[in-house]
């Protein structure tokens, strides 16, 4: 992409209600525009990070087994008085009355859908474990949106449910979920803890929260210190028996506020004892028959008797994923994307816009990179070198190459690594190679 072709609508201040660095950066890098409380609208770069995470998320769903497809945003009330949920839910639910005075829902979660979608087909326990899942829109009618996309009020979640005959295989769909959670966070260079958890409106009584330690965090979490640097579950043989892998997690102490239990955790060596502010990235439970039960979702058995399923609902902040990944990786600059989820592989800086050698390189850099998939951001502006350079280091990009007349004359140009701030200077084949090698194997 041409800088000069794109839309991205950089801030120079930031606005005053933006308190923490990912608000604040993705305000400034034109990432997106708020509408109104806690609804914003994706600009064309942060809509690109938003779908790459979402593409992730969908991967490793895929893998462990979930079959996507797509439920509706608006919802009938008639299945959430069937699960009694209707009442119970609150003013965090935006409800909307049609033409016909029926009453409708903006979905803030799907339990009671999925499990209509699920009892009107599935009547054999030879057609279980099912586990669905959908990436979709959801709206809560938060008390105190904030933080931009952090807590918003419309915010893009993947929802899976799985549905077992007993609970004994439920706790199966459950670990494969708790596993693939986190080679999903590891792919995006995040550090997730799974911490025992409340279930609020969901319900249920098995519940882990997917925690990344930030100082800006919402949530008050308490941790064994070897848990947010455990390497990730790797390959995953998803029809062995997992337990083991989930216990040798579940070994040390993790919980967040609501289940803390001061005593258990004085009982960690001192050096061990992390207690932390942490983001909130995703929530999985195990909630039985709650919604099964009274919706009637049955099967048969191989015994020929009618038994209720056993559920789970696993959710991930698709959208909430865009800050966090930004708070865990940022300085004073602006972003430090991780390369599994930059807007664009690299940015090219020419410094002489109109100067016949440093076009020529520039573009033949822009070609090349392109070819290679690398999806270059080209910066073809005819700004000055220091506004070139504070632009780029404000939206992150891993790698900067700059093409200017000096380094010309000897054959060179700059490559910057964003992360380390280390500066080679290449041929600009070299350079090419350099970034493209660095793309290999993400
Ligand atoms: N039905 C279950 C799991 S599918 C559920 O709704 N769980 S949840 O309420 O915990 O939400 C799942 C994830 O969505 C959370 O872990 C969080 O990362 C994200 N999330 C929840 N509320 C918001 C919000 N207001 N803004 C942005 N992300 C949110």
């Amino acid at each position: 992409m041409r800088l000069s072709r794109y839309f991205l609508p950089l801030l120079k201040e930031t606005p005053a209600d933006a308190t923490i660095a990912s608000h604040k950066y993705m305000l400034r890098a034109g990432m997106m525009k708020q509408n109104s409380a806690g609804i914003y609208s994706w600009l064309p770069m942060g809509f690109k990070v938003l779908k790459k995470i979402e593409q992730i998320v969908r991967e490793e769903q895929d893998r462990a087994g979930a079959i996507e497809m797509l439920m509706p945003t608006i919802q009938s009330a008639d299945l959430w008085r069937e699960t009694g949920r209707y009442d119970a839910y609150g003013p965090e639910m935006l409800r909307i009355t049609d033409r016909h005075g029926r009453d409708m829902l903006y979905g803030p979660t799907n339990e009671d859908m999925i499990t209509d979608i699920f009892r009107s087909s599935v009547r054999s326990y030879k057609d279980l474990p099912k586990c669905l899942y959908h990436i979709q829109w959801k709206f809560r009618d938060e008390v105190r949106p904030r933080f931009g996309i952090m807590r918003g009020r419309e915010f893009l979640m993947k929802d899976a449910y799985s549905f077992d005959l007993s609970a004994e295989d439920a706790r199966k769909s459950y670990n494969k979920m708790f596993l693939a959670y986190l080679n999903t966070y590891a792919r995006m260079g995040l550090k997730a803890v799974a911490m025992k958890a409340d279930t609020g409106p969901i319900g249920g009584d098995l519940s882990h929260e997917f925690i990344i330690l930030a100082e800006t965090g919402e949530s008050e979490v308490f941790c064994h210190a070897d848990l947010v640097n455990m390497p990730p579950p790797g390959v995953i043989d998803f029809d062995s028996d997992l337990q083991p892998q989930v216990d040798e997690r579940l070994a040390l102490y993790a919980a967040t506020d609501e289940m803390h239990d001061a005593d258990e955790f004085a009982k960690l060596p001192k050096d061990k004892q992390l207690s932390a502010r942490g983001i909130e990235v995703g929530h999985i439970f195990y909630f039985g028959e709650k919604y099964s039960a009274p919706m009637k979702a049955k099967v048969m058995s191989s015994e020929g008797k009618e038994v209720v399923v056993h559920m789970g609902s696993y959710g991930v902040g698709v959208s909430r994923l865009v800050g966090g990944i930004i708070e865990a990786s940022h300085d004073e600059d602006g972003i430090i994307w991780p390369k599994s989820v930059t807007p664009f592989g690299a940015g090219i800086i020419n410094l002489k816009v109109g100067g016949e050698e440093a076009d020529q390189v520039s573009e033949d850099i822009y070609a090349k990179l392109t070819a290679a998939g690398i999806d270059p951001l080209y910066d073809d502006k005819n700004d000055r070198g220091g506004v070139k350079f504070s632009r780029m280091d404000l939206i992150g990009l891993p790698y900067q190459i700059t093409v200017g007349p000096r380094g010309l004359k000897e054959g060179i140009v700059e490559v910057k690594t964003r992360a380390t701030g280390e500066r080679q200077s290449l041929s600009p084949e070299a350079a090419i190679n350099f970034i493209i090698s660095e793309f290999e194997n993400i």
